[in-house]
């Protein structure tokens, strides 16, 4: 076990602190992200969380996962919010009454009694189911838990490679700038531009009354969100055959499909089932990857243009994730750790906290205190701390993980955190960043 970063008797404070946070957010079936920016629950968000529950209750961290998946659609699709009836209207934006799933969604099979959104987000829960399901392999099987879940996630993967394949060449697509998580990514300027705003008298923002304009996305943008979503509800939610007004392959969402893809092949085995088609979807997502998506000039990968066929030249952290894949081709793995440690990214400089921002520090549209737009995020720079020891890189993993425990549990477990200072920003005491310091902690 590694030692614990920061002076010896801090930790204990740390760990016991991101506990209280989990705690505090948990609504006795789900965790929010937090109380007042985002009161129901989120997709990836549960899956990150689960990773850090495992530790503080593996029983706790199941329920999270059988929760959102018990919302699952019959097509396959996981929603990313799953609404809380309990929690008042209005108090999210845009919430059950927008989507309105139980019936524009039914044609796709949404579930009838269960609100939820009709978009989706990154599928980071095989990965934690499996991560869940190791933590305390005895209270998973007394529950059954794999093999509750493993349908319900095999039918997650196949919805996302079949019916999200909009562009036919092996990797899935998103529709919405918030189902790759990274809403307001300069990756998304250019493909949203042709966009035209919905009206903005026509819907209400709540997420100024919890969070600092300048901290989050701009009206322009929400205007843009809305149009796409009431587009794709007014089709009913369907994804093939119809055309998308924003259609775009994100590195992050492919890696962390087949980061999954390799989970469920654990799963299998450990059910006493054939892994080898889990294995080999994997390695075939880690080639649809590397042949689209990757950019030898840029030395990272980068976001496809669906409809315009063409790399989209910005360079999000979600193009260094890949690190993260067992199979990536050892010399690209190597040119993403160059460019992560170059200039564009500053990983592990002693300048600044360390963490990677969400976008390139040299980027025209870099913001270091605008979401997604160039602060650090504590989700992003977990997934890179696991590809760097994945590849052996060690000591860079355990100067990393130091970083995310150290400046998470200083900013209060922000949301996300000015990746020079460690300034925080946006909430605090968000759920993911707790469970992600616990897990690296443990
Ligand atoms: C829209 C909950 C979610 C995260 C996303 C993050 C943010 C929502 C919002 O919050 O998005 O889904 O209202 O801005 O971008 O990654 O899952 O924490």
């Amino acid at each position: 076990v590694a030692a614990p970063p920061g002076p010896p008797g801090h930790a204990p404070g740390i760990a016991r602190d991101a506990r209280r946070v989990l705690t505090d957010n948990w609504t006795g079936t789900s965790t929010v992200p937090s109380h007042g920016l985002y009161p129901h629950q989120w997709s990836w968000d549960s899956a990150f969380i689960a990773i850090g529950l495992r530790h503080m209750s593996p029983l706790r961290a199941q329920l999270e996962l059988e929760t959102l998946l018990a919302a699952q659609w019959r097509d396959g699709r996981v929603p990313h919010i799953v609404f809380d009836p309990a929690v008042p209207r209005g108090a999210y934006f845009p919430g059950p009454d927008f989507w309105r799933s139980s019936t524009s969604g039914r044609p796709a099979g949404a579930p009838r009694r269960t609100e939820t959104s009709g978009i989706v987000q990154p599928p980071v829960h095989a990965l934690a189911a499996w991560l869940v399901h190791r933590a305390d392999p005895r209270a998973s099987w007394r529950r059954g838990f794999l093999a509750r879940v493993q349908p319900r996630l095999t039918a997650w993967h196949r919805y996302l490679t079949a019916s999200r394949d909009l562009a036919g060449d092996g990797l899935p697509a998103v529709v919405h700038p918030w189902e790759p998580g990274m809403d307001n990514s300069p990756c998304w300027d250019a493909p949203l531009a042709h966009v035209t705003p919905a009206d903005p008298e026509s819907f209400r923002r709540a997420d100024l009354h919890h969070g600092a304009a300048a901290d989050r996305p701009t009206d322009l943008d929400y205007g843009r969100y809305v149009r796409l979503a009431v587009d794709y509800r007014a089709g009913g939610y369907a994804d093939l055959g119809r055309p998308h007004a924003f259609a775009v392959e994100d590195p992050g969402l492919a890696t962390l499909l087949a980061l999954s893809e390799h989970a469920l092949a654990e799963i299998a085995l450990a059910l006493g089932g054939d892994p080898r088609p889990h294995l080999d979807e994997a390695a075939r997502l880690t080639e649809a990857l590397v042949r689209r998506l990757w950019s030898p000039a840029a030395g990272q990968f980068l976001a496809r243009d669906v409809r315009a066929d063409a790399l989209i030249p910005e360079r999000s952290a979600a193009g260094l994730l890949p690190l993260a894949l067992p199979d990536l081709p050892e010399a690209i793995a190597a040119e993403v750790l160059r460019t992560a440690e170059g200039p564009h990214f500053a990983l592990g400089s002693a300048a600044a906290t360390g963490l990677v921002p969400s976008y390139d520090l040299l980027g025209p549209a870099y913001d270091a205190g605008r979401y997604w737009r160039g602060p650090a995020w504590f989700n992003l720079n977990w997934l890179l701390e696991r590809g760097l020891r994945r590849h052996g890189w060690a000591d860079r993993a355990e100067r990393l993980r130091a970083a995310i425990v150290g400046v998470g549990a200083a900013s209060g477990f922000a949301e996300y955190v000015d990746p020079a200072t460690g300034r925080p920003r946006g909430t605090r005491d968000f759920s993911w960043t707790a469970a992600l310091v616990l897990d690296l902690l443990a």
